[in-house]
């Protein structure tokens, strides 16, 4: 009996070990960017006021048809009060991943969005992840109210999703803390990193909680 319990203990104590291993101090969480404050917490005002006010989280967000910036959109429909986000002049919407740091391209292994509650069928976000050399490296429509969808690699690989809106808005963007891309060459990822792809894939629960009637 006494070497059984010596044996659990044991187990106990590797597997605090390994955890800590893992998840070293400090380590990084999932960004969630609402679209409803800037990171100084100041509102972000309806209009085309969204561009590199979040570039200090490691992301900045432009109109593809001419790299201006992305419109807020305060409406009631809002997976998150009040705004969610469109194109200023077409429909698809960029976020570039960039270091906090020094603003250069940076890459993520994990990257999506959820959409606004009013929802009707055809109407959705089609989302498309590519790779620092423009590779396209995933494709999905995500469609349904505020239905969430992230993209997840084992590495940081996504330097960029562009997102193209359907008759919806985009909201409560999220992905996990890029990296500069110099320190991903040959460099296996941090063991925290694939952590966080299981952890960050529960975050669209969440984010379906709310639930507002149309306005
Ligand atoms: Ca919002």
């Amino acid at each position: 009996m006494k070497e059984m319990k010596n044996r659990v203990v044991g187990v106990v104590q590797t597997a605090v070990v390994i955890w800590t291993l893992l998840v070293p101090a400090g380590a990084a969480y999932a960004v969630l960017i609402d679209f409803d404050t800037y990171p100084d917490n100041s509102p972000v005002p309806s209009g085309p006021n969204v561009f590199d006010q979040w570039a200090s989280l490691g992301v900045k967000f432009f109109d593809a048809a001419n790299n201006g910036p992305a419109f807020a959109v305060s409406s009631g429909c809002s997976l998150s009060a009040p705004n969610h986000v469109a194109g200023s002049v077409s429909a698809t919407v960029v976020s570039v991943f960039v270091d906090p740091i020094t603003g250069d391209p940076a890459l993520t292994d994990s990257a999506g969005t959820a959409q606004d509650l009013c929802w009707a069928p055809g109407e959705g976000i089609d989302m498309r992840a590519y790779d620092i050399n423009g590779n396209l490296l995933g494709q999905f429509f995500n469609a349904g109210p505020g239905s969430s969808f992230t993209f997840n690699y084992p590495e940081p690989i996504i330097a960029r999703l562009e997102m193209d809106v359907v008759g919806q808005g985009i909201d409560n963007f999220t992905f996990n803390p890029p990296v500069p891309i110099q320190s991903t060459n040959g460099v296996i990822p941090e063991p925290s990193t694939l952590l966080l792809l299981s952890l960050g894939g529960g975050l669209g629960l969440g984010f379906r909680s709310r639930r507002q009637k149309r306005s």
